[in-house]
């Protein structure tokens, strides 16, 4: 018979978050789960106070993707519970492997006016892969492998562990040896499938036969960590890809076959998609964004659609063929498939490769004076050109969901395969740029973090600085300030016109002041001169966050990276504005 073992049911979670090997967990406590704390606590476990259990969430959503480990919140009852909703509608859009831990009231009261209590699993059950509910303490072992089982596998998501006040603070005699996990579900993806082999033969013949083939990749790619892959693949076969934005990084933006971004904001891919004569969708949903409000995709167009999920099929677009599995294993057995039909048909391509990387270098060209623009208040291309310049090729970009998101998604530069840009468009709401510096930093300690967040995002998180200065981490924080919720204006003056603009402005704040108010280091930067400089003392800081209030233009005509499609026809010249 195996050692027994006293504990409450807010330790035994605890120890069964240790036996899944988490690291960082992110959380706001409340009486219900003070067990569990006690026994963080008592053994040790890396958790860390979050000021808003939002944050908590987008903070585990940046760690799960940098590190690939799922990432772990907790929220007490009621307002904590309630609190999660936007992160966890992030993690769910974004396929991102994570356990809330959340808080509910004792099971004798309630309904009877309990404090704080709220119908909570019926708030979160829309924004959540699943919803587990402990009801009796003898399955916690069980309920927790549960979760971090579906977690972790299919296309990856949030679970919900709710647990009840009285259970969390029982106490039962658990077997010892039933503190144990599954290797394969502390990491995702968990699994991985393949198509059907007859899929994957026809997809052969279709990529081989196509002369100009073009490869479309979202963050399904990096949900299956197969951008070295992607990469391979691209390479041997030569096959250009264009990427949305979780998407980049398929393939890093320095390689030649890189066509950038794709959908509303594009360089050169969209013209590419217009001319292919065989599209190769990977890991993408096709959503409105990648779509340009789904008039992108040429109707006549052959669609090769690759997803780990079967309903992604036929949602925007009608594929030719569709591939349902893990797009690492997929392009494996792709490539193994298109090498025994066609040899290495990249030889036929040549041409077609050295377009590409004609048009991009055309392209870099025509944006050059912008890239280097000496003017005042600094433009975002400069920016983004000196972060280019000096992020190391380790280096990882995270950005808010406004339109640092699209800035970063058009004009940042990854300099190898792989998740370095770290965007939040699950649900792209504003207010991840501090939490996803403070995840990404936690999970690579070494590597320097950027984080891009306009100043209307910095003041809805603006409190967990405080939780990046205590927990001691180093990022570099560059606010975006336009003294606006400046994607609103810009659509307000494209809509309405010049003036037309109904509360879109903020005040004019001194972020680096309040930076250092808060611990942090503070520059302001006005001059795009002193950019470089300023990336360099942040990026020299190794035990706190360096804020960079960097002043941009105040002119709502030249926010938008481009035109934006919903509110105005796209002209030749408005890529960037
Ligand atoms: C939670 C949330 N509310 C509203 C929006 C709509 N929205 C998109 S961009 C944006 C402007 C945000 O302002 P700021 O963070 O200063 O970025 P800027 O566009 O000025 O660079 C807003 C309000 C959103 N994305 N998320
Ligand atoms: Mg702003």
């Amino acid at each position: 018979m195996s050692e027994k073992l006293e504990i409450t049911g807010g330790e035994a979670i605890a120890r069964m978050f240790a036996a899944h090997e988490v690291g960082l967990m992110f959380g706001m406590g409340g009486f219900q789960l003070l067990p569990f704390y006690d026994a963080a606590r008592r053994l040790k476990l890396n958790h860390n106070l979050i000021n808003d259990e939002r944050c908590a969430v987008f903070a585990a959503d940046a760690y799960t993707k940098v590190s690939g480990r799922p990432g772990v919140c907790d929220a007490t009852l009621g307002p904590g519970a309630t609190n999660l909703v936007t992160g966890l509608a992030e993690a769910y859009n974004a396929g991102t492997a994570m356990v809330a831990l959340v808080g509910d009231s004792h099971r004798m009261h309630s309904w009877k006016n309990m404090t704080q209590e709220a119908r909570q699993l019926e708030v979160l059950r829309p924004v959540v892969k699943d919803v587990l509910r402990v009801e009796k303490i003898e399955r916690i072992p069980e309920l927790v492998r549960r979760a971090f089982a579906i977690a972790t596998s299919g296309r990856p998501g949030p679970v919900v562990l709710d647990v009840p006040e009285d259970i969390a603070h029982e106490v039962h005699a658990f077997d010892a040896d039933a503190f144990y996990s599954s290797a394969n579900y502390r990491r995702a993806p968990a699994l991985r499938c393949r198509p059907a082999s007859s899929d994957l033969e026809q997809a052969a013949s279709m990529l081989a036969g196509a002369a100009r083939p073009l490869m479309l990749c979202g963050g399904g790619v990096h949900i299956s960590d197969a951008a070295d892959t992607v990469q391979a693949f691209a390479r041997r076969f030569g096959i250009p890809v264009a990427h949305t934005m979780s998407g980049k990084g398929a393939i890093a933006c320095s390689d030649p076959l890189n066509a950038g971004l794709f959908g509303r904001y594009s360089r050169i891919a969209n013209e590419l998609i217009a001319k292919s004569d065989c599209l190769f969708v990977v890991g993408c949903k096709l959503g409105e964004v990648a779509t340009r409000r789904y008039d992108l995709l040429p109707a006549g167009t052959p669609i090769i659609h690759l997803d780990i999920v079967a309903e992604e099929f036929d949602r925007t677009a009608t594929p030719a063929l569709r591939l349902w599995g893990d797009v690492q294993a997929t392009l494996q057995d792709l490539e193994e498939r298109i090498a025994a039909q066609a040899g290495a048909p990249s030889a036929a391509r040549e041409d077609y490769r050295a377009e590409v990387s004609q048009a991009m270098q055309a392209w870099r060209e025509s944006v050059q004076g912008k890239l280097t623009a000496a003017e005042t208040p600094i433009g975002m291309a400069r920016l983004m050109h000196e972060i280019n310049a000096t992020l190391p090729e380790d280096g990882i970009l995270v950005a808010d969901g406004g339109f640092a998101a699209h800035w970063g998604g058009l004009l940042f530069d990854t300099k190898r395969a792989g998740r370095g840009f770290v965007p939040d468009r699950g649900f792209a709401s504003i207010g991840y740029g501090i939490p996803g510096a403070i995840g990404a930093a936690a999970a690579a300690p070494g590597r320097q973090v950027v984080s891009l967040t306009g100043d209307g995002g910095c003041n809805m998180s603006l409190g967990e600085l405080e939780t990046a200065v205590r927990m001691g981490l180093a990022f570099t924080l560059i606010v975006v300030n336009n003294a606006a919720s400046g994607y609103i204006k810009a659509l307000q003056h494209l809509m309405y016109g010049s003036g037309s603009y109904q509360s879109s402005d903020l005040a004019e704040t001194n972020y680096a002041n309040v930076a250092r108010a808060l611990g942090c280091n503070g520059i302001r930067v006005e001059d795009p001169a002193d950019i470089q400089a300023a990336l360099q003392t942040a990026y020299a800081c190794k035990d706190r966050p360096t804020i960079l209030d960097v002043v941009v233009t105040r002119d709502p005509a030249h926010m938008l990276p481009g035109v934006d499609s919903r509110a105005a026809k796209i002209k030749p010249g408005d890529r960037i504005a």
